[in-house]
């Protein structure tokens, strides 16, 4: 019964359940999110697949990062999804007929051999793959794990840091809300009203055979991610050409900011110079904190490029920096106060919500637009560890209970309530077993 106390569950029984799911969405290579919504494999969830996978099989684990970066293209974009030629065309919209990666010899270096989506989500994969290392240093250098990676991480992170430096000033671009990883969050709202919807016959939602049409994003959200997708690949998915999105995340920023950081300590192992990557981690938290910070609301919050105004919205990837090393105090003790107020209501919350709790956009079980989810919550604990203080070590510890807590009550649901912590989306869901896995260690 150990753990039962805080966690109101057997963690000998979590942790077995836990290992069952990610056992079961293995698929020979990598781990898909889901069987039924998800069935190819997906960059974000990967990295942080990876990082549960390390303390069942650190081999596995370190195979999980290799096959995703096996795809990144020439110019180091890692795409966010890496497609399974075994599965049905048609079980995902949209597949690998309508993203057409490898066509025309490969727009700007895609793979010929594996058909990949050509955006982008969060990149977290240098820190997955430094804590893989961790797990397990001996098997690690045996199998050359990190020599191997080190330059396809730092190519993926200067594609980051020139190609999508779209706004001039050091931070990434998102052109794409499914770029963040927050797919509907109401953060996108203003930008995204701007782009003409793609015809609503000219393709069909696969993802609402598997899922509760009020859990997943609307019709018309829909038709314009389409949209977006398709002028990208029709520009041959060029940088440079105009984006009708075009937003700078903290959420995405902070992440890679963390990367950056995990990537210099990645290059000192295996012999390289740091300081290339220290330089970008510390040119990046400058332009953070003085193009992202709302100071009214106590947040970081997305800039519009569109407008050049920043968005008046308070989403859980405003929280995200706590995530960042040496994020100044003055910061950190606002995201903590704004974390704990009336619009996260962590602590009497179930995990973080997605999206302000008082937002007139606020919807408790729609997807982004209010659910807490696993893996944000896990970014949440690991800044609020390592900020270190008394108040903020007792915070990470109840929010670690909660995320085992509501991961062995919703059966492993891809996102929950939070206000009831009721199961939302689906079931058996890859990073919240993985990342329940994580803390359980
Ligand atoms: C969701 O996004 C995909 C598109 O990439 C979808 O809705 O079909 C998001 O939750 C995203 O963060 C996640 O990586 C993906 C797979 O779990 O699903």
């Amino acid at each position: 019964q150990s753990g039962a106390r805080d966690t109101g569950c057997d963690h000998g029984r979590l942790r077995a359940a836990a290992a069952s799911v990610l056992l079961g969405n293995w698929n020979g290579t990598g781990t898909v999110p889901s069987r039924s919504l998800y069935p190819h494999q997906w960059s974000w969830d990967s990295a942080f697949v990876a990082i549960g996978l390390r303390h069942l099989s650190p081999r596995r684990a370190q195979q999980e990062l290799e096959w995703l970066l096996g795809a990144q293209w020439a110019d180091g974009r890692i795409p966010h999804i890496v497609f399974n030629p075994a599965v049905p065309a048609g079980a995902y919209f949209p597949g690998p007929d309508f993203w057409r990666s490898s066509a025309a010899g490969g727009h700007r270096g895609a793979p010929a051999f594996a058909e990949t989506s050509g955006i982008v989500q969060p990149p977290v994969h240098a820190l997955a793959a430094w804590l893989v290392h961790r797990a397990d240093p001996h098997e690690s250098v045996r199998r050359g794990f990190l020599p191997r990676l080190a330059p396809k991480l730092d190519a993926w992170h200067r594609y980051l840091a020139g190609h999508r430096d779209l706004g001039g000033h050091g931070l990434a671009a998102i052109i794409h809300p499914w770029e963040p990883g927050l797919d509907n969050s109401p953060c996108w709202d203003a930008p995204l009203a701007r782009v003409t919807p793609a015809a609503e016959d000219s393709y069909r939602r696969v993802d609402l055979d598997h899922s509760v049409a009020a859990d997943r994003p609307t019709d018309l959200d829909y038709a314009r991610y389409v949209r977006l997708a398709r002028d990208y690949r029709d520009s041959g998915y060029d940088d440079a050409a105009p984006h009708a999105f075009r937003v700078e995340d903290p959420g995405f920023n902070s992440l890679l900011i963390a990367a950056e950081y995990a990537l210099a300590d990645i290059l000192r192992a295996v012999g390289g110079d740091p300081a290339p990557a220290l330089e970008r981690a510390e040119r990046l938290t400058a332009a953070l904190t003085t193009r992202l910070w709302d100071a009214g609301r106590g947040i970081f919050a997305p800039r519009d490029l569109g407008s050049d105004r920043l968005l008046p919205v308070a989403g859980v990837n405003g929280l995200l920096p706590l995530a960042v090393p040496g994020l100044p105090s003055a910061f950190t003790d606002a995201l903590v106060t704004t974390a704990t107020g009336e619009r996260f209501g962590l602590g009497r919350t179930h995990m973080v919500p997605s999206y302000d709790l008082t937002g007139a956009a606020f919807d408790a079980n729609r997807y982004w637009r209010g659910p807490s989810w696993f893996n944000t919550a896990w970014l949440v604990h690991r800044g609020l560890q390592a900020a270190g203080t008394p108040v903020t070590r007792r915070l990470a510890d109840d929010l670690r209970a909660g995320v085992l807590r509501d991961a062995w009550r919703s059966g492993f649901a891809e996102y929950v309530n939070p206000h009831t912590g009721a199961g939302r989306g689906i079931k058996d869901f890859s990073w919240t077993a993985a990342l329940a896995l994580d803390l359980l260690a």
